[in-house]
């Protein structure tokens, strides 16, 4: 169980707009852990023996959102290890999550009472920008959604349930956007200033 209640950040942003660059930064200058919601779902499903495998596999190349149970397993079973080897690390970036209405509501459910989530943190840049990253990414990531097939549905998926979730985050005042169609360093400038506002 967890003994000091997590604090959180969820990053969000469309397919390819810097969410991983930009956590991997936070994590070198401020005492958070990262946590990629799509990199904890393709450790499970590279793990031998796991239910999971082929489903996750499934909705990873056709760009639509797995079953919230499984998600959030990964994520709270991830928490879980980061404070109980150190129980002063419980500041968490959540990468990618919540991504629809169904993880919304399975967060609250099972993780409203476990940990508080202080803003989210999005990343907004065009379509454009976006698939350009992943396709130029695409030539060495060896990932199975970094072609043109599946990045059109992993943006349709964006669009339609994902920018939904950032809005309803937005009436409560609760999302900080940066313009991450800039280059690594100048998005970064503003991360920093908004962390350092926030802590
Ligand atoms: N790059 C980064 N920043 C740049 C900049 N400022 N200027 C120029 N280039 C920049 O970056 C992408 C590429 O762009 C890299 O080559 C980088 O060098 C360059 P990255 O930091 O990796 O962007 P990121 O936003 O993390 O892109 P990613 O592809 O990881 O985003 P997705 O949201 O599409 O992928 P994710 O891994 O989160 O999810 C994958 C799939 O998993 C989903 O489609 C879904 O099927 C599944 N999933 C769920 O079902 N549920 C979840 O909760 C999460 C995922
Ligand atoms: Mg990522």
């Amino acid at each position: 169980s967890l003994t000091m209640k997590p604090k959180v950040i969820f990053v969000l942003g469309g397919p390819g707009a810097g969410k991983g660059t930009q956590c991997s930064k936070i994590v070198e200058a401020y005492n958070y852990t990262h946590l990629s919601a799509g990199d904890l779902l393709r450790a499970e499903r590279g793990r031998e023996g796991s239910a999971d495998g082929q489903l996750i596999d499934n909705y990873i190349k056709e760009g639509k959102i797995v079953p919230v149970e499984i998600t959030i397993r990964l994520l709270r079973k991830a928490m879980e290890e980061t404070m109980k080897a150190d129980e002063t690390k419980s500041y968490f970036l959540i990468d990618g999550f919540p991504r629809n209405e169904d993880n919304l509501q399975g967060w609250k459910r099972d993780m409203d009472d476990k940990a508080d989530v202080k803003f989210v943190l999005f990343f907004d840049c065009s379509n454009e920008v976006c698939i350009n990253r992943c396709l130029e990414r695409g030539k060495s990531s060896g990932r199975t959604d970094d072609n043109r097939e599946s990045l059109e549905k992993r943006l349709q998926t964006y669009l339609e349930s994902t920018r939904p979730i950032i809005k309803k985050y937005e009436q409560d005042n609760k999302v900080r956007t940066v313009d991450a169609s800039r280059s690594v360093d100048e998005v970064f400038a503003d991360v920093r200033a908004i962390l350092d506002r926030e802590a």
